[in-house]
């Protein structure tokens, strides 16, 4: 993996993710190469499909509908094209990426589960979903996570920003 040891830029500005412009992804925070990516540009990427899945909510338990299987790109392939800080070292292994919807909604991800679990593998940004393609109009790009056992808390409609942090004590 590519991890950088430059020294870190001053403190992450504040985001407005309601500003953003649908339909666009942000990385940013931790990164080497903060990049902006269009629905267009995350069609580029190799594509990993997640299973058709009962989308329940967690707090709830209420089952909100069946949803077809999604066509997207994995976020680790992502963060590994944008590259981890690592300005003390170890830091990746303290990371953690906050998935961040328009609404502000948000839901976390750390670098362990995404880089050394099976989880990583089913944790897509995704831009289709039963064949068709998501348009910001649709809700799209959508976060989702394949591996999750209740998925809609990491199901984030209208995603519009990953961040990592390094966590500290
Ligand atoms: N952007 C965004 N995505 C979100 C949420 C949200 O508030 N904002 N809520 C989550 C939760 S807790 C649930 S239960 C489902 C609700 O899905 P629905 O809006 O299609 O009913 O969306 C998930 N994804
Ligand atoms: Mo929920």
């Amino acid at each position: 993996m590519d991890i950088a040891t430059a020294p870190a830029p001053s403190a992450s500005p504040v985001v407005d993710n309601a500003a953003m412009q649908p339909g666009w992804l942000h990385l940013s925070g931790s990164l080497m190469r903060p990049m902006s990516l269009s629905l267009d540009a995350l069609r580029q990427y190799p594509a990993a499909v997640c299973k058709a899945f009962d989308l329940r909510c967690y707090t709830t338990g209420r089952f909100i509908r069946t949803v077809a299987p999604y066509r997207g790109v994995r976020l680790t392939a992502l963060l590994e094209q944008a590259g981890l800080r690592n300005d003390v070292h170890g830091d990746f292994k303290r990371m953690v990426f906050l998935a961040i919807g328009h609404d502000g909604y948000f839901v976390t991800f750390s670098w362990h589960e995404l880089f050394n679990t099976p989880v990583g593998e089913q944790a897509i940004v995704a831009y289709e979903c039963g064949g068709a393609a998501l348009d910001a109009h649709d809700g799209g790009p959508v976060l989702f996570c394949g591996a999750d056992r209740v998925p809609a808390p990491r199901h984030v409609k209208r995603l519009a920003r990953i961040e990592a942090r390094v966590l500290a004590l």
